[in-house]
């Protein structure tokens, strides 16, 4: 199998090889043939007695685990600890924001702000916490507080979600005992009910993983939300990827995690920095690249370009021109010292919890962000002093990337169309049939399948479908390595429908041509701004999200976090296409209910289908089925 069409990725795979440096691709073919039994999800470890697992083909192995458990609940248990697992990493993030905020609150964290009043006010209003007059400061620490009771066990529903749904999808979710009873206390439900011994029915595991997917979407919901009180709300901006935007005479940092909270401080403290890493030899002072979500996170505010992704995170390191990698945490790969034990780059860890033996810790924390900030910065710069001029090795190749479309920014956009009423040229193009309808392309890199291959043959033929495209995280860092959010795309690939209502948004919003292929939305976090976005039309139009033409596409989806917002999109009435085949297949029960069952119990459902001109198929058929029930 091809490791990546990815030009940047090709190259330097052929560096790493040359030069004897193990990647994950390299790890991955050591790993093979997986086991047949964790594939299927017929495994288990959730107690000493284990591991335990089943026959898939209940012929001569054993068809239950000790404790009797069967396949059907042995798989639900395992994707349910996956959704946990996903729900707890976002749900962390966006704690990490609320602490955050509170300590700005306090005074005990003078390096941030509120950075959007506007959005500030917005989000105010939409969680009740009244002004009355109150300063910004004393108003931030309300809602931090409102924010962190979102995480613990209470008998209300949580406010992010009620005040983020449509009616019907609250009515639902009440109808079904859906409602998380709390972020944390979801997890931690989930975490409980699938020990040995507690629930062994595989339909009510199933529905107890979508109510913790429930309180991810909620947990994420927030955390946009206060990234974009603290740093800004994205609007539209330039910027660029690929491995070749680090530069040969920059002390090149890429700042690689997640959590915001971080990667902006650095940001604001590199601009004073220039001089100390021109001193150092850099004549073009500090380059900031970034890797990951925390990467978008810049890219979307500040125009950083975007490196690479998490599947060739290694990558970065074998340009030979990487002085610094700044991590927080997830998706960071354990292997990175390792790599760059063999160059001169510096891994930086930040996080109490996130620590990789072999990197450098700088603990980072609020009170002295900037200072630490600083002193990482300094790191890099006495990196970059070791670096071997003989082995840089950048590839050739960058790509513009227009980014920074969140819910607002695009509102703002349609606006320019219809000022009173900007949601309408949206919809009328949909129902006039200009716009077939909407895709949500999220999830990562997957090292089973060809590197972004999914992505590119998705994205462009379902633009030929005149789908209009969004995308975050690493489906939007892979559209953007292959030039895929420029007007050059749409004019290339996107349909005349499509293309003559980017192009008529893209000449009200000035630009050159039309808008970009795909709609950078965010991290993927973020994907709860595109959430907003079909959650508007629903209320504008007084339907559902689950009668709207809007799909969801995971193509190469590798993490629990995929797995997590996966579950909430069908929860949210979306059909959602996974290309890589989770471990699900051991369980006829799980299989049917994802794909079959949830669709009359909730809309949405999965559509498992890793080739991609089928998939395509599968969801433009979908589409089609949704807009025969709105009569259009
Ligand atoms: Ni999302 Fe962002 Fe990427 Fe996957 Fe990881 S970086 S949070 S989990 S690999 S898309
Ligand atoms: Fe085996 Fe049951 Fe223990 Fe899992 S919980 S390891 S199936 S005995």
């Amino acid at each position: 199998m091809e490791r990546s069409i990815s030009p940047d990725s090709v190259m330097l795979l052929k560096t790493a090889q040359a030069a004897g440096v193990t990647t994950a691709w390299d790890r991955y073919e050591t790993q093979l043939p997986q086991c047949g039994f964790g594939e299927t999800g017929l495994c288990c470890r959730h107690c000493l007695q284990g591991p335990c697992r089943i026959d898939p083909f209940e012929v001569t192995g054993p068809k239950n685990g000790i404790c009797g458990a069967s396949a059907d609940v042995m798989v639900a248990r395992g994707l349910a600890r996956s959704v946990a697992g996903g729900t707890a990493s976002h749900s962390a993030h966006a704690k990490h924001l609320a602490h955050t905020l509170l300590k700005f609150s306090r005074g005990e964290a003078t390096d941030y702000g509120i950075k959007d009043q506007a959005k500030f006010y917005a989000v105010l209003d939409r969680v009740g916490i009244a002004r009355n007059g109150k300063s910004d400061q004393e108003l931030a620490g309300e809602l931090a507080q409102l924010a962190l009771d979102e995480f613990s066990e209470r008998e209300e529903t949580p406010v992010w979600l009620k005040t983020t749904v449509t009616p019907g999808r609250m009515t639902k979710f009440e109808e079904l005992g859906l409602i998380p009873p709390g972020l944390d206390s979801a997890v931690a439900e989930v975490m409980h009910r699938t020990t040995n011994g507690v629930d062994a029915d595989a339909v009510n595991i199933l529905l107890g993983a979508i109510k913790c997917a429930i309180g991810d979407y909620t947990g994420m919901y927030l955390a946009t939300d206060l990234s974009d009180i603290l740093f800004g709300t994205p609007t539209p901006v330039m910027a660029s990827a690929n491995l070749g935007t680090l530069k040969e005479n920059a002390v090149n940092i890429a700042v690689h995690g997640h959590n915001p909270v971080l990667s902006e401080i650095i940001v604001a403290e590199a601009m004073g920095m220039e001089q100390e890493a021109q001193a150092a030899g850099a004549s073009e002072g500090i380059n900031l690249v970034g890797i990951c979500c925390t990467g978008h996170e810049v890219m979307m505010r500040h125009g950083i370009p975007t490196a690479t992704n998490s599947l060739s995170q290694e990558l970065a390191i074998v340009t030979g021109a990487l002085d610094a990698a700044v991590v927080d945490y997830q998706c960071i790969m354990p292997s990175l010292p390792d790599v760059a034990a063999r160059y001169h780059t510096a891994i930086i860890t930040t996080m109490p919890i996130a620590k990789i033996t072999g990197a450098t810790h700088v603990q980072f924390e609020e009170h002295n962000a900037g200072e630490k900030a600083r002193e990482i910065l300094r790191l890099a710069i006495e990196a970059f002093k070791k670096r071997d001029p003989t082995r840089v090795n950048i590839p050739p190749v960058t790509n513009d990337a227009l980014a920074g479309l969140s819910a607002e920014a695009i509102v703002n956009v349609l606006a320019l169309v219809n000022p009173d009423d900007p949601l309408k040229p949206l919809i009328d193009n949909i129902v006039n049939g200009n716009i077939l309808g909407v895709c949500l392309f999220a999830g990562c890199n997957d090292v089973k399948v060809t590197q972004d291959k999914t992505f590119v043959e998705l994205v462009k033929a379902l633009a030929a479908e005149n789908v209009l495209i969004l995308c975050t995280g690493c489906a939007a860092g892979s559209f953007a390595r292959h030039g895929l959010l420029t007007p050059a795309a749409t004019q290339k690939y996107a349909g005349d429908g499509l293309k003559a209502v980017l192009t008529a948004l893209g000449q009200a919003a000035g630009l050159d041509g039309p808008l970009p292929l795909a709609l950078h939305t965010g991290s993927c976090v973020d994907n709860t701004r595109a959430a907003g976005i079909a959650v508007a039309l629903a209320n504008k139009l007084g339907v559902d999200i689950s009668q709207l033409p809007v799909v969801a596409t995971a193509p190469e989806a590798a993490m629990e976090k995929a797995v997590s917002i996966g579950t909430w999109a069908v929860a949210m009435g979306l059909p959602t296409h996974v290309g890589v085949v989770p471990p699900v297949t051991g369980s006829p029960v799980v299989v049917e209910v994802l794909t079959k069952a949830a669709k009359d119990l909730l809309g949405g459902y999965f559509i498992v289908e890793p080739d991609p001109q089928a998939a395509v198929a599968k969801m433009v058929a979908a589409l089609k089925e949704r807009r025969k029930g709105l009569g259009i």
